[in-house]
């Protein structure tokens, strides 16, 4: 439990920035106005997460909501329907075939169906999705935290990061295609609201949203929250990998840690 000033300073902090909080709270609906106010209240959000976060520390859960807050049509965004022919071969069977691995620095590397993963201890959470491009929706999750994971397998002690290998390849004009891909640090990857989840709004998670696994990190923007999760590793280091950077859109530009 967290001291009840803590959570004081949280009201307060929220109370103090409500307008932006109660627009954003409109869910899936684009703010209306014109663009630069909703940049401007994206960003007052974005300081009273950051602010909360650096009062109450590194173990501060998002904000959970409720059944009725859902967001009627959440926003797929980025990939959505993957060409790829492993991707195609796998959910034309139900992914059935399809398992997690997850290896690199860790004692005892392991694979999950998703029969396996569902008999896993879950978790369940309503949060919010605030995507880089200004929108949110609010959606309920179900999966098995990261931990569970990454307790079993063991981390070694050389491992930093938690790197995330997905099955879709984007279409880029500018560089030709890459796989996306992302990765988290120890903290964030242990953090109770963690998940690799399967089911969305209690329904098996569906190709748009990122069949048949994907991660959600709800302190963070949604780009990290990598869908279509076909592998896991943990590293030291992620120079090496791809653009060096730590995610398909970090090599890209964006920030490696997307707080919100
Ligand atoms: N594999 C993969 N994961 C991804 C993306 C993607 O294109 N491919 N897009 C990211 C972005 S920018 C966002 S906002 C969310 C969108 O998740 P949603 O489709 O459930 O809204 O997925 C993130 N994870
Ligand atoms: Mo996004």
């Amino acid at each position: 439990m967290r001291a009840e000033n803590g959570l004081d300073r949280r009201g307060f902090l929220t109370r103090t920035f409500a307008l932006g909080t109660t627009l954003l709270l409109a869910g899936c609906d684009q703010l209306s106005g014109s663009e630069s106010f909703r940049r401007l209240l994206f960003r007052a959000e974005t300081l009273t997460r950051t602010a909360q976060r650096a009062i109450l520390g590194p173990d501060v859960m998002a904000h959970e909501y409720t059944e009725a807050d859902i967001s009627p049509d959440f926003k797929a965004n980025g990939s959505t329907d993957p060409q790829d022919e492993d991707y195609l071969a796998l959910s034309a069977n139900g992914f059935q075939d399809w398992k997690l691995k997850v290896g690199g620095l860790v004692e005892r590397p392991m694979e999950w169906s998703l029969a396996e993963l569902r008999a896993l201890p879950s978790r369940t959470q309503i949060t919010r999705h605030d995507c880089v491009e200004g929108w949110s929706c609010i959606g309920k999750w179900k999966g098995v935290p990261l931990k569970v994971l990454l307790d079993k397998v063991g981390l070694k002690p050389a491992a930093r990061y938690i790197v995330f290998y997905c099955a879709d390849t984007l279409d880029e004009t500018l560089t030709g295609g890459a796989k996306y891909y992302e990765s988290l640090g120890l903290a964030d990857a242990n953090h109770a609201q963690t998940i690799l989840a399967y089911e969305m709004n209690d329904q098996t998670l569906t190709v748009p949203y990122g069949a048949p696994l994907r991660l959600r990190v709800e302190r963070q923007l949604g780009y990290k929250m990598a869908k279509y999760v076909m592998r896991i590793e943990a590293v030291t280091d992620f120079a090496d990998i791809d653009g060096g950077q730590g995610g398909f859109w970090e090599d890209r530009g964006y920030e490696w840690y997307a707080g919100i």
